[in-house]
């Protein structure tokens, strides 16, 4: 229900009114102003999706500083999990602003990075020694795991999958797959990557140990095995489109790799954190990978990410080896131990499944009433995604996909897009959103579709 009515929030977090309600014309008057001062000061190449400018977020929604409210589908592309501002967050980054900003952990140590690691050594599938180091980004992290991999097992050939995204840094852009726009023009990139063909289950028919079969052949043949460092997987691939690989790729790669001495390294940045409504993606599959790179919902949005894995793998890096000015600011790690803990005492996990029944009915029903143009509903708990066809084909629609966004947004609703051929829709919503919020969201996507085909 869009209302009309103005008012004003004095802060984010759960307080703020969740409602959706559009009260000027997009952008208003004040984003518009904005987004002018943004051409003059912003270099072109980041072109915010959405065209308003927020003052507050809180629970499921996100307020422009024009007074509009809008659903939040995308959680900051699955970062606050636990809610924008969500109040225990926000108490312990007060109370560590106010003790202290920064020290550096590597030169003078704080209590909240070593906690940090406990719970991610503690959270990560497996029950192995583990041990653990922190960065800002999740670039970051995956560069620090190839870097520990390649240490340990003195190797040096990595192998990445079709549709993969770790990253823009210089290694991690030669990591991901997309071609426009991640890398175009920014070449030439980090030698020793190879992609190899990914289990796609709307796209390809194979069953995942086929599939599993078909890569590790050509991992054998193109590069030797014992060449190989480490595999590096998203559990579900997320830019690349929530692509959930068939059952038992993930395992029969996993096999492979402890076959071959190689490293299986999960990055769980997008999937991870109780976003598919378990703690990690990969444990859907039982698979328990050798390192985990986590960031995004580790911190309900402050800059923090993670390599965690086996104790004698992370232990085989040199002193002074790995580090950073920023890496695991105390700020971060104090949001992160608050988020862990907003997590566990409210079973964010639940929720996250819960969420996932909602949205794949309220998916279903949307699919049955559009006429062929969604191929494809997939993704687990709060991390869903419908892959748009031209009707009753596998032809990818991303022009239907701009229709529907635009007039989501128009209506109040952010959701936002994914996939290698640009025609994915993805819903992230923040795990405390309401299932009043969520399905007003879903009756406007609804229309959306209805009026876009
Ligand atoms: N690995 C699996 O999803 C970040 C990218 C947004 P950073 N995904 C969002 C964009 O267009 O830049 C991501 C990911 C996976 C690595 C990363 C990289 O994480 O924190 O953006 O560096």
């Amino acid at each position: 229900m869009t209302e009309t009515t103005t008012f004003t929030p004095t802060a984010g977090g759960p307080g703020l009114p969740q409602v959706r309600r559009i009260v000027t014309e997009l952008p208003g008057p004040k984003s518009a102003a904005l987004m002018a001062r943004r051409d003059a000061a912003v270099a072109n190449a980041l072109s915010p999706g959405l065209p308003a400018y927020i003052e507050y977020a809180g629970g499921g929604v996100l307020v422009d500083v024009d007074g509009n409210s809008f659903i939040d589908m995308a959680s900051g592309i699955a970062v606050t999990t636990v809610g924008n501002a969500d109040p225990r967050v926000v108490a312990a980054v007060q109370k560590q602003a106010a003790a202290f900003t920064h020290t550096c952990f590597m030169i003078a140590p704080y209590e909240g990075y070593v906690q940090v690691c406990e719970a991610l050594n503690r959270l990560t599938p497996g029950d192995h020694a583990k041990k653990s180091i922190l960065l800002n980004s999740g670039a970051e992290a995956v560069e620090n795991a190839v870097k520990i991999a390649r240490v340990y097992t003195k190797r040096q050939a990595i192998v990445v999958f079709e549709h993969a995204y770790h990253g823009r840094t210089n290694l991690t852009m030669a990591l991901t797959a997309k071609n426009m726009p991640y890398k175009e023009g920014f070449g030439p990139f980090a030698g020793e990557i190879h992609r190899m063909p990914m289990s796609y289950p709307f796209r390809n028919s194979e069953s995942g140990p086929e599939m599993a079969d078909i890569a590790t052949t050509r991992i054998d043949k193109e590069i030797g095995g014992h060449n190989v460092a480490a595999i590096i997987i998203e559990p579900i691939m997320g830019e690349g489109g929530f692509i959930v690989p068939a059952p038992g790729f993930l395992k029969a790669l996993r096999d492979y790799c402890t076959a071959n001495g190689i490293l299986l390294v999960a990055d769980e940045i997008q999937t991870g954190f109780g976003r598919t409504g378990a703690w990690f993606a990969c444990e859907h599959e039982g698979v328990v990978p050798d390192l985990i790179t986590t960031a995004k919902g580790i911190a309900d949005g402050m800059p923090l990410s993670a390599v965690t894995g086996r104790a004698e793998v992370m232990d085989s890096v040199h002193k002074s080896g790995l580090g950073g000015t920023y890496s695991g600011n105390p700020v971060a790690c104090a949001a992160a131990l608050a988020a862990i803990e907003t997590f566990e005492k409210d079973d964010l996990l639940a929720r996250a499944r819960h969420i996932e029944t909602v949205m794949k009915a309220r998916l279903a029903d949307i699919q049955a009433a559009t006429g062929g143009v969604i191929g494809d509903i997939r993704g687990r708990g709060a991390m869903i995604a419908i892959e748009m066809v031209q009707p009753d084909s596998k032809e990818p629609n991303a022009g239907i996909v701009g229709k529907v966004v635009a007039h989501c947004v128009k209506q109040g609703v952010f959701i936002i897009t994914a996939g290698t051929y640009g025609n994915v829709i993805r819903f992230l919503p923040p795990l405390v959103i309401s299932d009043q919020l969520l399905n007003d969201a879903f009756d406007v996507i609804k229309e959306a579709f209805l009026a876009s085909v």
